[in-house]
Parts: C-alpha cells; structure tokens; sequence
C-alpha cells in the first residue's frame, strides 16, 4: 500500500524555502511515498514544543483526517519530544526530513560498505531521540520503505543501541582495510584523478558511462540516490593519457551531517581527486542551490584547495536562459548534454585542459635492450610517430609527469 504523505515546512526567511519544498515532495516520491497535501508557515522563529504553531497543528490535523493521510513529513530536523508532541496532536507517523532521507539510503543501499554506514547514521540518528520515543508506548514507529533496521529496534534501549553502533563499527573497520588495500593498490598506478560530485540526479553516473565501455557500466535511474557507493573507473583522454575518474553518492540540501559523516570514506576518494567535476542539473532552477550544497559538502569533507570544473549538465533540457553561477571565480563553468557526443568530447577536453599541470609532451629514444621500459609506456600510454632505429625505437608520447623521472635518461 502507498503511504499517504503531508509536507510540512516552516518559512523561517530562508532563500531557498520553495526549492527545498519542492525538494521534500520528491524526496517523498523517492521513498514511495504520495504526497496528497501540504501544509506551510510562515513564523520569525519555531515553536519549540511543537515545531509549527497551535493553529496550523489544529489544520494540519484536520486535513490529515479529510486527505486519509497516514505520514506527516517535516522539511525539518524534529527532536524526539517534539515529534512525540506532534504525534499526539495529529494522531499520525511524524517522520522528519533527515529520518526520510536515511530511509531512502537504507533502503537503496546494496553495498556491504554502504549498508552498514546507513545503518550505523540510522542509529546515531535514533539515539538522542529514545527519550521521545519512550513517552510513547503507543508509538509505531518506522519510516517510509524502511528496510534493513527492523522495528522491533526501536524497542531496545540505549545501551543496546550503543553496543550495536560499537558492533557495526567494528564491521566497517574491516570493511575499511579491504577498502585501503584497493586504493593502495590505485596509487601505485598513479594516474590522475578526476572525481565527479554533485547534486543527486544530476546525471554523474551517465556521464561516466558515455566515456567508459559498455560492459564496465555502472547504474543510472532517474530517480534520487541511484548511487550510493564510489566507483572507480579508467578513461582515456584525447592526448592519449589515462586518468581515473570517480562517481559517487549525491547529495541534497541539507543532506544530514551523520550521512555526511557516514560516507566520509566512501566520499574520501574526493580528497585525493587532482580535478572536481561539480555536475549540476542545469534544466532545474535551483542551480545556486545545487551549487551551494555541492561546496558545502565539499566543505565539510575539508576539500578546499583542489580545483574545480562546473559542469552544467542536461542543457538539451534548457530552453530558456543559460545557467550561471556569478560569484563562483575559482572554477571555470562549462554546459553540455550527456546525451550529445560532442559535449562530452568537450567536457574531456576541459579536463585535459584542467589537468595540465599534470603529464608533459616528451620525445624519447630508448634501446632495444630497455626493453622493460618500452613495454610500461606502451601499456600506460600512446605512443606516437613511432621510428624503429637500428639499436632502439625513438617515440613521442604524452606521459603523466610522475614518469618523467623514469624516462629522464632517455629525453632526446
Ligand atoms: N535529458 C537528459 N537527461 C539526462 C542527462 N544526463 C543524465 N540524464 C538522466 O538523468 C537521470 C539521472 O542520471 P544519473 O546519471 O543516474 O544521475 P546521478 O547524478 O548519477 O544521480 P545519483 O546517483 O542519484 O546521485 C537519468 O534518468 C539519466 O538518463 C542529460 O544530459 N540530458
Ligand atoms: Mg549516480
């Protein structure tokens, strides 16, 4: 059965108040929910025991009764007493935004990584929240396609909970060296990387597969949270160079610190990125905001110093003015479709462009009985105008600059 859903948010002033509404519902739509109404105020400040003022509780009520809601959805962080408060006012599920989006990590998450960091966000989330909870017998509780954590969970008390949170985070340490072992083993290869992040469903992971081969896709849906797991894949660019590039989870205004917190390693692969490439949803007309939410997260990861390209993506969507983000000089700002191959030469391109630091245009002479060395460049790089001398092959090629102390003996 669809669960019947009513947002709820309350207009503080904030700039984005309609975005992050719009936002909430599809959320919702994103955890099978339906949303059948909404309920909004304006006020300076909330109330504390009850979020939303006496009046609009009294509506919200009334209208949860005539619209057969069975969820209240709070575009905001609720505390344990305040939800309670709610609950027994509007006699409903109160789930607020952060519950509903740990909801849909916990029920998207496939990974034995990604499952275990929802889980262990999804405790943190509940425990200073008990006390309500517990001042409620009557309480149901769960939210909207919760999976994984059962909700006889709910049950247990504090401490119970704290040997869990200890459990899983045992389980992810473990996790966590396999982990290490992998990304080891990618620094020894040294190539670039180039890290996409972004709003969710802006497109990240189609982009990654225009570039990559058909049978080392990864997945796309039109849907919210589609990845939730950092993938690593190799790229070529047109100078020939190899680079990897990362997807990995999107984000959302707002997103909860603890998910933040959660995936900071699965996030961690964008630490050591050369090259960020923000992909924003450009059809949307919350750039800014996807914009802003993206460099906060960035922010929160301590990723400061590394350059940035934005990328408006999903410009075959566009038809009226260009997206542009004025006050943003650090980064270059670039627009393409997914969908065009040209645009996604272009966006190679600029990456090239952004990466130049980064490899050298060398000519090389190397002797037949170098053999070894002649084998690592051909198998790392394009080897080019290619001349087979009488005791060795002389070449030109692209390499990353890391190589050039390998190669410095045999400059021509
Ligand atoms: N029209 C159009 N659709 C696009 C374009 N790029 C991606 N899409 C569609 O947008 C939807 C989301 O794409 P994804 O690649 O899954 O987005 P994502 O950024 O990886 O999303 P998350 O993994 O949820 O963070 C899919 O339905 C894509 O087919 C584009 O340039 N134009
Ligand atoms: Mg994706």
């Amino acid at each position: 059965m669809i669960e019947r859903v009513i947002v709820v948010g309350v207009d503080l002033g904030q700039e984005n108040f309609n975005d992050s509404m719009a936002e909430l519902k599809e959320l919702v739509g994103a955890a099978s929910g339906l949303v059948v109404g909404m309920v909004t105020q304006k006020r300076q400040r909330v109330v504390a025991s009850t979020y939303i003022g006496k009046g609009k509780l009294d509506e919200l009520s009334e209208m949860a009764d005539e619209l057969e809601a069975d969820t209240i959805v709070f575009n905001n962080e609720l505390s344990g007493s305040q939800s309670r408060n709610i609950e027994l006012r509007v006699n409903r599920k109160i789930i607020d935004r952060t519950g509903l989006i740990l909801d849909i990590f916990a029920s998207r998450a496939t990974s034995k990584a990604g499952k275990l960091q929802v889980q262990l966000a999804q405790l943190k989330y509940r425990l200073p929240r008990l006390q309500g909870y517990y001042s409620n017998l009557s309480r149901v509780a769960g939210g909207i396609g919760t999976r994984g954590l059962g909700e006889q969970q709910l049950e247990l008390d504090r401490r119970a909970i704290n040997r869990e949170i200890l459990q899983i985070k045992r389980q992810l340490e473990n996790v966590e060296l396999t982990r290490q072992n992998t990304r080891t083993h990618r620094q020894k290869s040294h190539l670039p990387l180039v890290s996409l992040v972004g709003y969710t469903n802006s497109g990240k992971s189609t982009i990654l597969n225009s570039l990559i081969d058909e049978n080392k896709q990864v997945f796309v849906k039109d849907m919210v949270f589609a990845t939730l797991d950092t993938t690593l894949r190799r790229v070529i660019l047109p100078n020939g160079l190899p680079i990897i590039m990362s997807d990995t989870v999107g984000f959302v205004s707002e997103l909860p610190t603890l998910l933040v917190e959660a995936f900071k390693s699965t996030l961690e692969e964008v630490l050591e990125a050369h090259l960020i490439v923000i992909v924003i949803d450009g059809s949307k007309s919350d750039v800014q905001m996807q914009v802003e939410t993206t460099l906060e997260v960035l922010d929160e990861l301590k990723v400061t110093e590394t350059p940035i390209l934005i990328v408006f993506n999903k410009m075959d969507l566009v038809t009226g003015n260009v997206p542009y983000i004025t006050h943003e000089k650090r980064a270059k700002q670039i627009h393409m479709s997914a969908l065009n191959e040209d645009d996604i030469q272009l966006l190679l391109t600029e990456i090239q462009n952004e990466l130049s630091d980064a490899f050298e245009q060398v000519t090389l002479f190397i002797k037949y009985e170098d053999f070894a060395l002649i084998n690592y460049l051909n198998q790392q790089y394009q080897l080019t105008d290619v001349q087979y001398l009488e005791d060795g092959i002389q070449c030109r090629s692209v390499i990353h600059t890391h190589d050039l102390q390998r190669v410095k003996d045999y400059l021509v």
